[in-house]
């Protein structure tokens, strides 16, 4: 199958270039199905002080990977968002894939990327890529939130000082999420019930609990839905960890 991507939007070109590049490398993915959620969880709309508000989720799910979200949400005129997580398959020996960038009319304030362990370490071959990467030196890179000891050691927090760093962050994306599916493309699953698996479906699960620490992103959803509405899509959509896979 074949999936649309996001289209030509209004949106901060950032977060439009590196929706579109996410969305291109999943429709490279083998084995690629959409998984269907509760339409009113999949699109969202609403209004904050007569500014539209929206919130546009895709789901996908491909070999080695259970849930593909990608999500871009424009919160009122001032706040878009781009959200995306590659959560794995514990029987598949991969790292999360996680990109969060928010725009404000100020620009960018936050733009992060890593592959994540769901073990000690990362797997060794994507270690070994990762380290000859030539990453940039960002001018402003942002301290890690106490709940970001999930991350890995090349995870990328900053805020992009001009255009020439967003492009820059723009190839650390490319870059991160190639070494991912190329790693993705040579590995076979171990059996579900396997020690490995069990461990990398616990590390997983501390992932969720941990982003669900983030008190900014339930601030804004809180602000506009209510803080019912903002913890259920916390739980359901954007960090749902279920008891088995
Ligand atoms: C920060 N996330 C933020 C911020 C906002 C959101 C408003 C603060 C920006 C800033 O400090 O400049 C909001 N993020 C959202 C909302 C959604 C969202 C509303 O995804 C969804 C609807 N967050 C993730 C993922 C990562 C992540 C996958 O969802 C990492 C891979 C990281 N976001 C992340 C981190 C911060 C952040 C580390 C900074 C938190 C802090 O400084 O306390």
């Amino acid at each position: 199958m074949l999936i649309t991507c996001f289209g030509n939007s209004p949106l901060n070109q950032l977060i439009n270039s590196v929706s579109d590049l996410i969305c291109q490398k999943t429709n490279g993915l083998r084995d690629l199905v959409v998984i269907n959620l509760n339409p009113e969880l999949i699109n969202v709309y609403g209004e904050l002080a007569g500014d539209e508000v929206f919130i546009v989720n895709k789901f996908f799910k491909a070999r080695g990977f259970r849930k593909i979200h990608l999500e871009i949400a424009q919160l009122g005129s001032s706040l878009e968002i781009l959200h995306s997580v590659f959560f794995p398959e514990p029987s598949y020996d991969l790292p999360i894939f996680g990109v969060d960038i928010v725009s404000t009319i100020d620009g960018i304030s936050a733009a992060i990327v890593d592959l994540s362990p769901v073990n000690k370490s990362l797997p060794s071959s994507i270690d070994k890529k990762l380290s000859s990467l030539d990453i940039p030196k960002f001018t402003n890179k942002r301290p890690l939130p106490n709940w970001g000891t999930i991350f890995s050691p090349y995870v990328q927090f900053i805020k992009p000082h001009d255009f020439d760093e967003s492009t820059l962050f723009f190839n650390t994306v490319d870059d991160f999420i190639n070494i991912l599916i190329s790693h993705s493309d040579s590995i076979e699953p171990n059996s579900d019930q396997s020690p490995i698996t069990i461990e990398r479906y616990k590390h997983q699960r501390n992932y969720c609990q941990q982003q669900k620490c983030n008190d900014k992103t339930r601030g804004v959803l809180s602000k506009i839905f209510g803080p019912k509405w903002a913890d259920q899509y916390i739980d359901m959509v954007l960090f749902d960890c279920p008891d088995q896979f």
